[in-house]
């Protein structure tokens, strides 16, 4: 077992014995082994299961008996293995963990021990999702990400549904069906999966602007992650939060990744989704087995009621996010993922996240989305899980559960009483004063009429999407114009790609003159607006990288042939080691390649995890070549190999080389402009150009003092 692997096993031995929402699931795990015998579903011993019992005469197959309940059993259960979908956010992936608090500086603005109370360790589930496609669809396409949390709270399951963006396309409920239609593949011919580029999608934000602000961020990086784990998570709406004095605060809830918020290129992402569907939710499950246990700080904004007024923009709309220099972030806390789920379908597949689940100190405001969003999520578990979905293991919670719902498909509870009512005789089940725990809602004065309204604060949509424009870093700028040109391309009714440009000159006059031009669509003369002068530069997502840049958990692909430089490859895969980073051996063919000085077929060799054709350079983070004269020789005429750096560099990944293998390097690269490489040289000085790193030599003696520095143990 490797070291990494083996200090997870040890992070999570410490932490899972105690955990209570693991302990749970234990009741219903069972655990197939070798002496265990197979029985129909009723209980019966299964004497053959590969045999449908037939009439025959030994020769000939004859015809196949109804009868044979066995075999029914076995086709009827597979015919109905299938339950809905998702309507949305079908496509997803899941870790358990736990959430602890740093210490009660939010006392302040809530009484929920588990905001409050540092001792405790709250265990937690989190799915994250693409949200357009099917279930079958590839994890990298350019899409918004959920990112749900269930916390399993000793008073209650608390769950804070949210995305990897800080706002929503929409500022009413009633318009989620319009959004969801247009975005889902079209109707006629349910095309595109998994994409925003289409007629449908871009006509209905075009024609309803609100949508400008979450559209600059659907076609920033922030949609094409590197990893779950590189995100930032976000609730969006506005909760609240309720104090032992009585007080109410506006709340919005944050998670700031360890690792920084990382993402791929648009190039890449495209190629993943071919070459690897399934990227996303394998490095999440890479890292938490290797022992790079994802990590996010958990922070809150917060706004005292009083000043719920004193904002240009209506902190209850969640078109808006509240910039950081008005409401800074106070991090409270950190959320933890340290186990992979056991089985996807009673896991991942069912569990199942409901905002209006919160628990007393914690509270909803009248944030018209998140209102519609209470109905809607209760709603759509009963047709995808059943009425009683929340008996399932995955959703139910540790603490007890007592009430007078009663019966409905699927129950699995046994109520030993007489009485399903309240009140009763027995006095049975009753409810809980505030006091002692019961949940209560926040006493609010309201004053309207009925009325169906945008009130006007919600009518102003393009203040906040400038705001995010301004506050980018050129290269960040340069991908939005260039995922506009992409999507508005894949839109070939005119009405829909010239409104869209018309629309983006609201926003930046440049952007829409570009893009425009790009497109064929509506090339504008003049900024149709003036510039909405605020920025925020934590919208910047390289704002949150780490302190001390760290290259944990990143994967390190080490191309080798025969022949190559084994003390130097070692010495490099202990430092990547040491560094917690990943290191993949990819060579010729897999399993092994000789180094240097052996004839292939005897002495020392490395086992190739993979071959050249087999994994592409988009999966790892980045490539070193070592030394070796034969192996650069046959790196060099392997156009795969070739292509592997190309690919590399033009994804702006770190590239190494030493000794011959920077003549490899070279050789990929010698038609790239400003790329001067040092070559072979005899000194160890290291050479550093465009991301790529190259060193003369590596020689012996400090091969092994690093090997000795770092080697674990
Ligand atoms: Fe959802 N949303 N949503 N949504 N949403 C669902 O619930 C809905 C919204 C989000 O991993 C559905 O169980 C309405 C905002 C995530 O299981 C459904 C409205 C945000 C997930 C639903 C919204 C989200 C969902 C579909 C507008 C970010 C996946 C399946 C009022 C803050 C959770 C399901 C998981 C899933 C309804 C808007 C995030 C139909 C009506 C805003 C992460 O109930």
């Amino acid at each position: 077992m490797s070291s990494l692997a083996a200090q997870a096993k040890e992070v999570m031995a410490s932490l899972l014995p105690d955990d209570p929402k693991i302990k749970d699931l234990k009741r219903n795990m069972v655990h197939p082994t070798s002496s265990s015998q197979m029985t129909t579903d009723h209980g019966v011993k299964i004497s053959d299961t590969d045999h449908w019992l037939t009439v025959s005469n030994g020769s000939n197959p004859g015809p196949a008996l109804l009868e044979d309940q066995i075999a029914r059993e076995k086709i009827m259960r597979f015919d109905h293995e299938r339950i809905p979908e998702r309507v949305i956010h079908a496509r997803g992936a899941g870790a358990h963990g736990y959430f602890r608090v740093f210490d009660d500086r939010a006392s302040k603005y809530t009484f929920a021990p588990t905001l409050t109370d540092p001792s405790r360790t709250t265990p937690i589930f989190i799915r994250f999702s693409t949200v357009q496609g099917s279930k079958g669809s590839a994890d990298t396409v350019r899409d918004v990400r959920g990112f749900a949390m269930k916390m399993y709270t000793p008073e209650g399951n608390w769950d804070i549904v949210g995305i990897n963006v800080p706002v929503f396309f929409i500022q009413d409920a009633i318009n989620f069906p319009d959004l969801v239609h247009a975005m889902k593949p079209e109707p006629h011919n349910e095309v595109p999966q998994g994409q925003s580029a289409h007629n449908n999608f871009w006509d209905y934000v075009g024609l309803r602007p609100e949508a400008a602000h979450m559209v600059m961020w659907a076609m920033s990086d922030r949609t094409i992650p590197r990893s779950f784990r590189m995100m930032q998570g976000f609730g969006v709406n506005t909760f609240t939060l309720i104090n032992a004095k009585g007080e109410r605060h506006f709340v919005k809830f944050h998670y700031i990744p360890e690792l920084g918020v990382h993402s791929l290129l648009w190039d890449e992402a495209l190629k993943l989704a071919g070459q690897d569907p399934d990227f996303h939710r394998k490095d999440l499950e890479e890292a938490i087995k290797s022992g790079c246990l994802p990590k996010w700080t958990f922070a809150i904004q917060v706004i005292a009621e009083k000043d719920e007024h004193n904002f240009d923009f209506d902190i209850l709309d969640a078109t808006k996010v509240w910039p950081q220099d008005l409401v800074p972030l106070i991090p409270i806390g950190e959320c933890v993922l340290n186990k992979c789920v056991d089985e996807f379908f009673p896991e991942t597949e069912q569990v199942a996240f409901c905002t209006s689940h919160v628990v007393p100190g914690i509270g909803f405001s009248n944030d018209p989305l998140l209102q519609g969003r209470n109905f809607s999520y209760f709603d759509t578990q009963i047709s995808r899980l059943g009425v009683n979905w929340e008996q399932l293991p995955i959703n139910r919670p540790v603490c007890p559960v007592f009430n007078h719902h009663r019966d409905g498909a699927m129950q699995h509870k046994i109520n030993k009483s007489t009485v399903n009512y309240h009140p009763n005789r027995e006095d049975e089940v009753q409810p809980v004063p505030p006091h002692e725990g019961g949940y209560t809602e926040f006493m609010e004065k309201v004053i309207g009429m009925k009325q169906r309204v945008r009130t006007p604060k919600f009518q102003e949509h393009y203040n906040q999407a400038q705001m995010f424009y301004n506050s980018l870093k050129p290269h960040e700028k340069q991908h939005i114009i260039e995922a506009f040109s992409f999507e508005l391309s894949h839109c070939d009714d005119e009405r829909v790609y010239k409104r869209y440009t018309d629309l983006l000159n609201e926003i930046d006059f440049d952007l829409a003159k570009t893009v425009a031009m790009k497109v064929n669509g509506t090339i504008p003369d003049a900024p149709s607006r003036e510039k909405y002068p605020k920025t925020d530069e934590t919208l910047s997502q390289l704002y949150f990288a780490p302190k001390t840049p760290t290259i944990a958990s990143r994967r390190i692909a080490i191309l080798i042939a025969d022949g190559f430089n084994m003390v130097e490859v070692t010495a490099v895969r202990a430092m990547i080691a040491g560094a917690k980073a990943t290191c993949w051996i990819i060579g010729p063919r897999r399993g092994k390649i000789y180094s240097a000085g052996q004839s292939i077929g005897i002495g020392t060799c490395l086992v190739a995890d993979h071959h050249f054709e087999d994994q592409r350079s988009t999966m790892y983070d980045a490539v070193y070549v070592p030394s070796g004269v034969e192996h650069a020789k046959t790196l060099k005429k392997t156009g795969r190999a070739i292509h592997w750096i190309r690919e590399a560099f033009a994804h702006c990944k770190a590239t190494g080389a030493i000794g011959e293998g920077v003549e490899v390097v070279k050789r990929a690269l010698d038609t790239v402009e400003g790329v001067q490489l040092a070559g072979l040289r005899d000194d160890h000085s290291v050479v550093s150009s465009y991301g790529v790193v190259t060193a003369g030599k590596y020689d012996l003696s400090s091969v092994l003092t690093d090997i000795i520095k770092i080697a674990p143990g």
